[in-house]
């Protein structure tokens, strides 16, 4: 039976997707930027349904990015499986440099990370030869006719040391396009496979792919590349690039790679930054032809309830370059927040959050601003948020939304009655536009007395264009999480609905 690939594949924050097969089992990881844990593993058996199994980097030592600035940290991984133990290669950009983890089980626990030193570039990748001789392959910069270029490059190393045995040495640069990125080594029916993107992570995203008989090179382009772009085309997932190639269940040859869905008229902003795509691609005369990426979202509600009885955090929830528990505390179906006198608009927010799954989404939690100030909030970064605040005031509560927007702010207010109180906020794409001017989205933040919705109030209707990764400038994605910036906030029973038509 052929394998159904649905688009997206793994919805939400999670670009630069690598992914590896072994035996029938499929694992997928992510970058991560600034959240720890850092590093998300789905895994599938038949490729079409995606359960996130845990992160490779659940402790802060792994990583070390609590003094990265945005926007750096954990960029572009690559999976593999070697010798019977899975590998992770990365770069933290800012921090450690390019690291490999290793784990016998890809759920974890991951290794605390081997440096390979002296490496300069970005979005390693890690192949072995038949001889056991094990490249990075990676992008860097090189010097041509006086020129400093960026250009795919290879060191081999000894990856139990970290310690580069040979190079650095250029192999390819790609069609002329700008940034020739994202490289990734394969061998295949006598060639070694050189895939890199290229054209840049926005609209100009690209994928091309050389050969050569040596994993050295010399590397020769495919007469076709870029073999794969949405650009300058109308198609609903735009961005394509970054590509991983792995055989599927059904025997063909597939590809993840990341992709954005920009909604409204334009359509031009892309609400959840870059998520995971995958298309199919086919051999002719030993190169790939890939079919265009089309979106065929699962029909179905992913939801997630969170009555914060267990001791430990689900592997989703995410914080602020530090780990989840450092910013908050479970007990007896309480979530604590206490704020350590950091904000939302600073690198270290008292926050925990959850990426953002569907266009379409819906999250609810109870909370309790008794004892302090807090709330909701859709964060890309700490210069970019849409907020729902709460607390307590001798008259009742005090309820803020906030539009934070790159030193931007807008504020709107609304009063409930004191005592425990149900905030919500709704992300939903503007179906029914009519001009440019509308909203390409509502993002609209309520709240009401616990156990009494007829009591809701609206406190304000944003427009999510400006919290979308083309008006950010990001490279993360919406991340939806409970924050604390004054005393202690508590949280009881979150819930999210999302779904992506
Ligand atoms: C990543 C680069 C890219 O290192 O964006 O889309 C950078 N491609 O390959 C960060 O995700």
């Amino acid at each position: 039976m052929s394998t159904e690939l649905f688009n997206p594949l793994v919805p939400g924050f999670n670009p630069d997707p690598s992914v590896v097969r072994v035996g029938e089992d499929y694992y997928l990881v992510t970058s991560s930027f600034e959240y720890l844990p850092g590093l998300p593993v789905y895994h599938s058996t038949d490729f079409e349904s995606w359960e996130q199994i845990g992160n490779v980097a659940t402790r802060a030592e792994q990583l070390e990015i609590y003094d990265v600035p945005t926007p750096f940290g954990v960029f572009a991984p690559t999976i593999r499986h070697h010798d019977g133990l899975f590998h992770v290669i990365v770069t933290v950009v800012g921090g450690r440099g390019c690291l490999i983890f290793t784990a016998a089980d890809p759920a974890g626990e991951w290794s605390d990370g081997t440096v390979i030193e002296g490496l300069q570039g970005i979005d390693p990748d890690l192949a072995w030869d038949e001889h056991g001789n094990a490249y990075v392959t990676y992008c860097g910069s090189s010097e041509a006719n006086g020129e400093t270029r960026p250009s795919i490059l290879q060191v081999q190393v000894d990856v139990a040391s970290g310690t580069v045995l040979e190079g650095p040495r250029p192999l390819w640069s790609g069609t002329g396009l700008k940034n020739p990125e994202a490289p990734h080594l394969y061998q295949r029916g006598g060639f070694w496979y050189l895939l890199i993107a290229e054209g840049g992570t926005e609209r100009g995203h690209a994928v091309s792919i050389a050969r050569s008989t040596s994993p050295e090179g010399p590397f020769e382009g495919s007469p076709s590349n870029p073999f794969l772009s949405a650009r300058s085309t109308d198609r609903p997932i735009q961005n394509t690039g970054h590509g991983d190639i792995v055989e599927l269940p059904d025997g063909s040859t597939g590809m993840v790679l990341l992709g954005m869905r920009p909604v409204g008229l334009m359509p031009a902003f892309s609400p959840l930054g870059r998520e995971t795509f995958a298309t199919r691609l086919e051999w002719v005369d030993g190169w790939p032809v890939a079919e265009p990426v089309t979106p065929n979202a699962r029909q179905e509600t992913i939801e997630f309830h969170d009555a914060f009885t267990a001791e430990s955090f689900d592997n989703g929830w995410v914080a602020v370059r530090r780990t989840p528990s450092e910013v908050a505390s479970v007990k007896n179906g309480d979530l604590v927040l206490v704020a350590d006198g950091e904000g939302l608009d600073d690198p270290h927010p008292t926050f925990l959050g959850r990426r953002q799954t569907g266009l379409t989404a819906k999250v609810s939690v109870e909370t309790d601003v008794s004892r302090g100030t807090g709330g909701l909030s859709l964060r890309f970064d700490e210069h970019h948020h849409y907020d729902l605040e709460a607390r307590s005031t001798p008259q009742g509560v005090r309820l803020l939304a906030r539009a934070r927007l790159a030193g931007i702010q807008q504020e709107w207010h609304a009063d409930l009655p004191a005592g425990p109180i149900i905030l919500h906020v709704t992300a939903m794409p503007n179906a029914g536009q009519g001009s440019l001017a509308e909203p390409v989205e509502h993002v609209t933040f309520t709240a009401a007395p616990v156990g009494d919705e007829s009591a809701a109030v609206t406190v304000a209707v944003i427009d999510g264009r400006y919290l979308s990764a083309e008006a950010v400038l990001s490279f993360t994605g919406r991340v939806l999480g409970l924050y604390c910036t004054e005393g202690a906030v508590t949280f009881r029973g979150f819930s999210s609905v999302s779904t992506n038509a």
